[in-house]
């Protein structure tokens, strides 16, 4: 019978909306697994075929698991806060919250048409209020939490003011922003306003002054993964350092727990090698520098003290608050004019221009502790503020950077360290160098120096030794619209959490959504957004009187704040009480699968890493780490193509023939292709664009072929192909079949539209064994060991591929094991069955509708995944040809077990041997195993 794609397609996902098929119960009696997806942004493109790689694959594992027995967790939602539905407001005037909705639509839409399992009942929108409450929630939690290095975990703030109250700063070993130090009998006397200052310094989530990366033209902060050279990874705007007060988040807290964290996931190495990079941990020491003449001191951080003996100069960050001490009247105007300059410049541009280094002299000197020599104090953009103490000392024979400096500035270089490769690492821990030119380290290797020099250090009192993280804390406030409320209100310039009670804190409305004339963020234009503290509500912006009416917050959280909890969430969708229960976290623990894309790994999966850490440790969930493994799909590429037109004509050439001319090779939407092959309608083309409308064509063969190129899938490439059109024509399973047929799941891979049709055989072909010509028909026959054969080795194979991950080769196998079945016209109910349960994690429908016509009423997605009996794949007797002086004379069957000796008596002794050897003896009789018998006469 025909296999009508579309009306099957329709009739399930009807049947499994009807029927809450996927709908996952909080039932704990079966095992749990949780197979999650990074949830997209609905941007207005809707989906591209590329966008649904992951979630296939992920279907294909979740409804594998339910086959299993696993009770799976499977849901979908949406990251739904974000620049360009803003950009679209102030474009446009409209909403961001329609915008949104109208995209979430379409894309719930697309979604549904590919035929997923998710638990639609559990679905979350980043944007919701009944959704950001609770990251508000969130926020007032880390607000009211400090860092106890001495526990190593957050703590409630309560803790450290019980600390205070009774021995002040004594023992106190915290993640801060200032080193304070005061006695229980100050903080007692403090006044409340000065508490809460001090208390800021040790927040989780903090105000402080920091120099970001400001971007006027989106009139916002970006984080350092949102710059890529020096502009905006969206739109690519400049982008600027400025200083500016700004929530901040203590991630930094937790580095080291990231750090190690990561020996325990199961993710790709260069996702984990990203995490590492991007942390940073450096060994080594903070050694102090007496400036000559001054009493100022210039502290460095070095993983290298061993080469301090080769240290000829000092540079400082241009920004160190020590540059205005220590220049001399000499110099002032060189370094104040360097420091302008500088200041242009974004910490990315600074670090990656290793080639040019420049700076200024600052006049004074600054004495080796160790060498005892003179060290002119320089400044230089290479060295960072934010890092380290923004000081180095520095030792030209072996740092790069301060070799060219030294080289440009004609500086001593003076070598310590014996061998050349240490000019180029400044690794911690990978040296077999040995020090020369020095009595105190001379012949002592790398580890030895490194010891020796830290005791000394530490003992001259001149500093110690200690770990370094290159992550720092991450910036919190966006001047932005479409983000969360930050729920803090300002009294006397001090912020204040909202009571619980009050949230949500919800997005006021705005008129405009640009930042105000006072350059205040978009939240400065709503009329109705201030604190009423004794009615504890949101009131009119006119009543703040500062006295019972505060202000509140302008600024609002970024893109990263929903999405560093929403895999929580779904464990407990709709809780009004809580963010999720207790025993629902217990119960759903970790993420068992996460599937998504590669360029969230420093961002994404370091933040949401720190809060499912930091909700671990005040008690909230029970996982350090919220993702167990991790795999990051490919990336489907598109297939652009060309046209060639002759320069200064509107006249286009065909393909092959454009080397004759001087051409310009244009973009043209794939769409405007004939089928699946690489010719023009030319006639479509025309009408494309207003210019084309008079085009002219240049054929070969009467076609004109268009160049073609494998891109990124991108709107602004014109080869998008849109996951509709193919489920239009060769339905879900077949795009579900061929997303996964394209290639290792890791890999990026071109989309070749032509390869579909293969695909789509292969499910007329699955479809046909259960039918005789327009009759379903099976057999309830008993297989034959051929039939159990094909069907057990395809079980096999299907399990192991799905249990790694490598779904491209099961959909291999299904098409092998297919075309066995048809060629031994099977149409045994016991092989069938099975069949259509095997691949109905990959191709659901068509299964669930050849399912019902086997004669069952439930849905197949909880049938027990067939299990694999070996002794169908014993083979039990094996068909020998015989050669007889190189020449197959016939062949005999004989069983499996037998030894090659037993093979050999049963061959001779044979009657039809008996005529071949004339009563001669063999002079040599080879058996293969389970392949041949040769003989020699
Ligand atoms: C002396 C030295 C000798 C260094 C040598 C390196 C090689 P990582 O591994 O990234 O932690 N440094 C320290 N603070 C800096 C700052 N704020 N801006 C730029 N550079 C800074 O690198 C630490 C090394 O980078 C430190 O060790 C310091 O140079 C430099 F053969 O000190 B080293």
């Amino acid at each position: 019978m025909f296999y009508d794609h579309q009306q099957i397609e329709k009739k399930w996902q009807k049947y499994w909306e009807d029927n809450q098929t996927y709908k996952t119960s909080n039932n704990t009696d079966k095992p749990k697994f949780y197979v999650l997806d990074m949830f997209p942004y609905p941007s207005g493109a809707g989906l591209h075929v590329g966008h649904p790689l992951g979630y296939i694959a992920s279907d294909i594992y979740a409804r594998y698991k339910r086959h299993q027995g696993f009770n799976v967790l499977h849901p979908v939602g949406y990251d739904s806060f974000g620049l360009p539905a803003e950009q679209y407001a102030i474009q446009t005037g409209q909403h961001p919250a329609v915008t949104t909705e109208e995209n979430i639509n379409r894309y719930e839409e697309q979604l549904k048409k590919i035929g997923f399992s998710f638990d639609w009942s559990r679905e979350v929108r980043t944007s919701d209020a009944s959704y950001y409450k609770w990251t508000q929630w969130i926020f007032i939690e880390l607000y009211h939490s400090w860092y106890n290095k001495n526990t190593d975990k957050a703590e409630s703030i309560d803790t450290l003011i019980k600390h205070f109250e009774e021995k002040g700063t004594e023992g106190l070993n915290a993640n801060q922003n200032d080193e304070l130090n005061f006695t229980a009998e100050e903080w007692e006397k403090a006044s409340d306003l000065d508490k809460e200052d001090i208390l800021l310094n040790y927040r989780l989530a903090y105000r402080a002054e920091t120099t970001v990366n400001w971007c006027p033209a989106l009139g916002t902060v970006l984080a350092n993964d949102e710059v890529k050279d020096g502009k905006s990874e969206r739109g690519g705007f400049p982008v600027f350092q400025k200083k500016m007060m700004q929530w901040s988040m203590r991630i930094s807290a937790y580095s080291e727990r990231l750090l190690q964290g990561l020996n325990t996931l199961d993710w790709p190495q260069p996702l984990k090698d990203a995490q590492e990079y991007w942390i940073g941990k450096s060994q080594g020491a903070q050694v102090q520098f007496q400036v000559e003449g001054h009493d100022e001191i210039v502290e460095v951080f070095t993983t290298r003290p061993d080469t301090i003996f080769g240290a000829t100069f000092m540079v400082l960050a241009p920004e160190n608050p020590l540059v205005e001490a220590i220049t001399t009247e000499a110099q002032k105007m060189e370094v104040d004019t360097y420091i302008e300059e500088t200041s242009k410049k974004t910490e990315r541009d600074r670090m990656s221009d290793v080639k040019n280094v420049s700076g200024a002299f600052t006049g004074s000197y600054a004495v080796n502790p160790f060498s005892g020599e003179k060290m002119p104090i320089y400044i230089s953009d290479y060295v960072l503020m934010g890092y380290g103490t923004g000081a180095v000392m520095a030792v030209p024979a072996h740092d790069e950077r301060d070799h060219r400096f030294a080289k440009k500035f004609n500086l001593t270089i003076k070598k310590v360290v014996e061998t050349e490769e240490d000019v180029q690492e400044k690794s911690f821990d990978s040296k077999d160098s040995v020090c020369v030119n020095s009595d105190f380290l001379n012949g002592l290797n790398y580890n030895d120096a490194k010891s020796k020099i830290i005791s000394e250090i530490e003992n001259r009192r001149i500093g110690h030794g200690t770990t370094n993280y290159r992550q720092r804390d991450a910036i919190f406030s966006r001047q932005r619209y479409w983000g969360e409320p930050v729920p803090v209100y300002y009294k006397e310039g001090m912020p204040y959490t909202l009571p619980v009670s009050a949230l949500p804190l919800e997005l006021p409305e705005v008129e405009k959504y640009l930042p105000t004339e006072d350059g205040d963020p978009p939240l400065g234009n709503a009329k109705v957004f201030a604190w009423d503290e004794a009615n504890q509500k949101v009131v009119s912006t006119d009543l703040i009187d500062d006295k019972t009416i505060f202000p509140l917050e302008l600024s609002t959280m970024p893109g990263w704040a929903g999405s560093s909890w929403y895999f929580l969430r779904y464990m407990d969708p709709n809780d009004q009480e809580v963010f999720i229960k207790k025993e629902l976290a217990d119960y759903w623990g970790q993420v068992d699968l996460y599937i998504g894309g590669s360029e969230h790994a420093t961002g994404h999966l370091l933040y949401s890493r720190f809060w499912n850490m930091f909700l671990k440790d005040r008690g909230y969930i029970t996982h350090d780490e919220p993702f167990q493994k991790l795999i990051n799909q490919g990336m489907i590429l598109g297939m652009s193509a060309f046209v060639y037109r002759i320069d200064g004509t509107n006249q286009y050439v065909s393909k092959n023939l454009a080397g004759n001319y001087q051409t310009q090779k244009i973009h043209v939407d794939v769409s405007l292709l004939k089928g699946t092959s690489d010719e023009l309608d030319t006639e479509a083309f025309k009408t494309w664009r207003p210019d084309y409308a008079d085009a002219e064509f240049i054929l070969e063969d009467g076609k004109y072929i268009t160049d073609r190129e494998v891109e990124k899938m991108s709107k602004s490439k014109y080869n998008v192909v849109n996951p509709d059109d193919i489920c239009e024509e060769y339905g879900a399973d077949g795009l579900r079949l061929y997303e996964m047929f394209l290639g290792p799941l890791e890999q990026s891979k071109p989309w070749n539209t032509q390869g579909l049709s293969g695909v789509y055989g292969f499910l007329k072909k699955f479809w046909n064994l259960y039918f005789n010509g327009d009759t379903f028909e099976v057999s309830d026959e008993e297989p034959t060991k051929a039939e159990y054969k094909v069907l057990h080795t395809l079980i096999k194979k299907v399990v192991y591929d799905i249990e790694n991950f490598s779904f491209n080769t099961s959909v291999s196998s299904f098409m092998i094991a297919v075309n066995e079945l048809q060629k031994i016209k099977c149409n045994k109910r016991n092989i069938l069955e099975p069949l259509a349960v095997i691949i109905s994690p990959y191709a659901p429908h068509i299964c669930e509708e050849l399912w019902s016509l086997l004669g069952h009423e439930e849905s197949v997605e909880f049938e027990k995944f067939p299990v694999l009996n070996e002794e169908y794949l014993v083979e039990d007797e094996i068909e020998y040809p015989v050669s007889v002086n190189g020449r197959m004379k016939f062949k005999i069957s004989l069983p499996a077990q037998l030894s090659a000796k037993e093979v050999e008596d049963l061959v001779i002794s044979d009657e039809k041997m008996q005529p071949i050897l004339e009563g001669k003896t063999p002079k040599k009789i080879i058996v293969v195993h389970h392949r041949i018998v040769n003989i020699v006469i």
